[in-house]
């Protein structure tokens, strides 16, 4: 037995933008007379644009300075230093071990998804040379909540015409690992500080079909009458 798909997240998983969009946020930041450090950039992992600049204003005790038009401001100018950075991406900037994984679980003939709530993932697989490996993008612009809200892998799964029982989700944020674990799927973490996973994996190295198979088959399967 094996899953019919196997989601992955992108960011921190297929690629490390991570620390792009931390040097964008850290610049708006910035001049609006806030700091912040790359822990607390660990709780804006998965986290939507918009939700993401709220806690940022609410870390520097501005939740309430701006208007609905300023923080739209602020964040297309954060989006504006990230999309400039991503310039920076090659196929070299994929994460190690995954280019393989993703040709190991096509040849086992599993569907493939993306769950990423960026609304720059399209332009991002494109310049990673890895647009053609999967069977269905759920769109971050057609999502209502980020996660840990379960909606983006759930929207991947429709996608996919799987039922979320059936399928792996894989992400390095613990508010991933809420949503795919909510979603009703089987969670693989990879990183520290990821619990909540059903299988946690140190790095992508590690991420190979054997490992995934080998954790399917281990699941607890409930017997219904
Ligand atoms: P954008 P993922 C998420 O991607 C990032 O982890 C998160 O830091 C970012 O704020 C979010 O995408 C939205 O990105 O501003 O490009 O629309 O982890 O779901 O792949
Ligand atoms: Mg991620």
């Amino acid at each position: 037995m094996t899953p019919d798909a196997v989601v992955f997240d992108l960011d921190g998983v297929i690629t490390d933008t991570a620390h792009l969009h931390f040097l964008a946020w850290r610049a708006v930041a910035q001049e609006i007379g806030i700091t912040f450090d790359e822990n607390f950039n660990e709780q804006l992992k998965g986290i939507s644009r918009m939700d993401s600049l709220q806690r940022i204003l609410q870390h520097g005790g501005k939740a309430g300075a701006f208007s609905d038009k300023q923080r739209l401001a602020l964040a297309g100018k954060k989006n504006d230093l990230y999309v400039r950075s991503l310039a920076s991406l090659t196929q070299a900037s994929l994460l190690p071990g995954i280019r393989e994984v993703l040709a190991e679980i096509r040849a086992a003939k599993v569907k493939i998804g993306l769950a990423s709530v960026s609304l720059n993932a399209p332009g991002i697989v494109q310049a990673l040379g890895v647009h053609k490996a999967f069977d269905f993008c759920a769109d971050a612009s057609r999502i209502a909540c980020s996660k840990p809200d379960p909606e983006i892998f759930l929207a991947a799964c429709a996608g996919l015409k799987v039922r979320p029982e059936s399928a792996i989700g894989i992400e390095d944020a613990a508010a991933g690992v809420e949503a795919i674990n909510a979603a009703g799927m089987l969670s693989v973490g990879i990183g520290s500080g990821l619990e909540q996973a059903g299988l946690q994996l140190h790095s992508t190295r590690e991420l190979t079909w054997k490992c995934l198979s080998d954790f399917w088959a281990s699941r607890p399967v409930l017997i219904r009458n």
